[in-house]
């Protein structure tokens, strides 16, 4: 027998799972929908593996109420989704999708009744293609047309959403999108880059305010970001701290600097005036991004160590994972190595290490002071495979998701107990989905999709959830597993 201790979470804890329109919802060319720049990309080729696209996805377009249903019966309190842009407003700027607007409506609505409360993210990552045609998150006017757009949303959906959070992860839509290229619209100019960043810095201020200009002053905001963890390889080594501060810089405060500060740390300005000049933040905009936060989202996968390189030494690994040869994501940090994760791994080559987790969080509360924060997406991908049991049944005995989870809701608790206000865990995520560029190979969901007949089967992890819904209680292994 394992020994186990067992973490209780308080009454009020939200438990919920989440999804992203384009990685479930297919029909792409239905209900009036326009085409987003996930579309246009997934149908370059070389752009994803083997030429996947969300085409059809996990079809939750035609198989929603099936998903409600599921959901209910794993008795899951939130489910986090987003809406996708160019189905409710096909060009970006300009006229509804009306049958778009109804699609939501009526998801929210079933929601509702099944006792699930909905948590709205308005982009992920799924800009429309006409706003690409006039320079996507290079352009400042995709700010304002996202204002907008959140403004009809809090329009045509305010009753029924609680929190609305605009952007997820602009980390990935700044610098996956337009540094590194390994994400829509696949620029690799790291100029282009740190613009998008603060044009999707001040999306996120605008959209704030347009929302609580038609919902009211104390309609609850929130944002989430995909905060870095990182180590120095080498904790003794000034030149290694140093350099992880410098990721948390150009990964993490380029966001939490204006969004929480009121302004970018001269220290980022600095270290990327080779790059640009900053001249597109203009006056006033760090006082139209910095609006109230009333919830902060956080997704937390793995840590990155890093190691100061000598001049002129060539990383020696493929660079933490970026891919041989693949631009890097770390504008302004070519004298970085992200060293090779080290095991355990999950399927996506990321590490695991919970306590990064618990280390954030802690962070987090003590720098702003008890903002409130919501764990958005948490979970892991591994080669599970489906089985069949006496009875004839398809299953998936997905012990290693379960380890994953528990371990990072015990580090969940273990922030809680220090005092961070955490008010809730999202896994990532209810059912498996197009993972962007790794296309269908890696599966992140509790629960399996077949893609042959797209059918829905519970993994272990998904009943073992329910559990922890229901009881409030997680038993986590104090021994290490393999
Ligand atoms: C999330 O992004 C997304 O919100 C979700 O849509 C996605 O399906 C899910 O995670 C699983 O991938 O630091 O460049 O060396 C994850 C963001 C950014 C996390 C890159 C891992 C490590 C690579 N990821 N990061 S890097």
């Amino acid at each position: 027998m394992t020994e186990s201790t067992e973490r209780r979470f308080p009454e009020n804890f939200v438990w919920g799972s989440a999804t992203a329109a384009y990685q479930i919802e297919g029909a792409v060319n239905e209900g009036g929908r326009g085409p987003s720049i996930w579309d246009t990309y997934c149908h370059t080729p070389g752009r994803t593996r083997n030429g996947e696209t969300g085409d059809v996805a996990a079809d939750h377009y035609h198989r929603w109420r099936e998903d409600i249903a599921l959901m209910k019966e794993l008795g899951l309190q939130a489910y986090r989704l987003s809406i996708s842009w160019s189905r409710v407003q096909p060009g970006g700027t300009g006229p509804l999708n009306p049958e778009g607007v109804r699609f939501y409506r009526d998801l929210l609505d079933a929601l509702l009744e099944a006792g699930i409360e909905p948590v709205v993210t308005l982009y992920h990552w799924d800009l429309p293609q006409e706003l690409q045609d006039t320079g996507g998150w290079v352009n400042r006017e995709t700010a304002y047309a996202f204002a907008e757009y959140a403004r009809h949303m809090a329009r045509e959906l305010g009753t029924r959403v609680t929190t609305w959070t605009t952007l997820n992860e602009p980390w990935c839509s700044a610098y996956l999108g337009y540094a590194s290229g390994v994400h829509a619209p696949g620029h690799t100019d790291p100029a282009e880059a740190l613009a998008a960043a603060h044009h999707l810095n001040l999306a996120h201020g605008l959209a704030a305010s347009a929302i609580r200009d038609e919902l009211g002053d104390d309609t609850p905001v929130s944002i989430t970001l995909n905060l870095h963890v990182t180590r120095p390889a080498d904790a003794e080594r000034a030149a290694d701290l140093e350099a992880a501060h410098r990721v948390d810089l150009v990964g993490n405060h380029i966001f939490l600097g204006p969004l929480l500060d009121g302004s970018y740390p001269t220290a980022l300005l600095d270290l990327t005036r080779h790059i640009t000049d900053w001249s597109f933040v203009q006056t006033g905009d760090l006082a139209l991004i910095r609006q109230r936060i009333d919830v902060l989202g956080v997704n937390y996968y793995s840590t990155n160590y890093v190691r100061q390189l000598a001049p002129g030494e060539e990383p020696s690994g493929d660079s933490g994972g970026h891919g041989a040869g693949a631009a890097s994501p770390w504008v302004a940090l070519d004298d970085v190595e992200f060293l090779p994760s080290e095991p355990p791994l999950t399927a996506m080559g990321w590490n695991i290490e919970p306590e990064g987790l618990h280390e954030l969080l802690t962070a987090l509360d003590n720098a702003y002071d008890g903002l409130p924060l919501m764990v958005t997406e948490n979970g892991a991908a591994f080669e599970d495979e489906p089985t069949t049991d006496a009875q004839g049944r398809v299953v998936v005995h997905d012990e290693q998701r379960i380890d994953y989870i528990a371990r990072h809701l015990d580090a969940v608790a273990q922030a809680i107990e220090d005092g961070a206000d955490v008010r809730g865990y999202f896994v990532w995520s209810l059912m498996d989905n197009f993972e962007w560029a790794r296309g269908y190979s890696k599966r992140f969901g509790i629960v399996r999709v077949d893609y042959d007949t797209l059918e829905r089967i519970p993994k272990d992890s998904a009943r073992w959830y329910a559990e922890v819904v229901r009881t409030g209680i997680v038993r986590v292994p104090s021994t290490a597993s393999s």
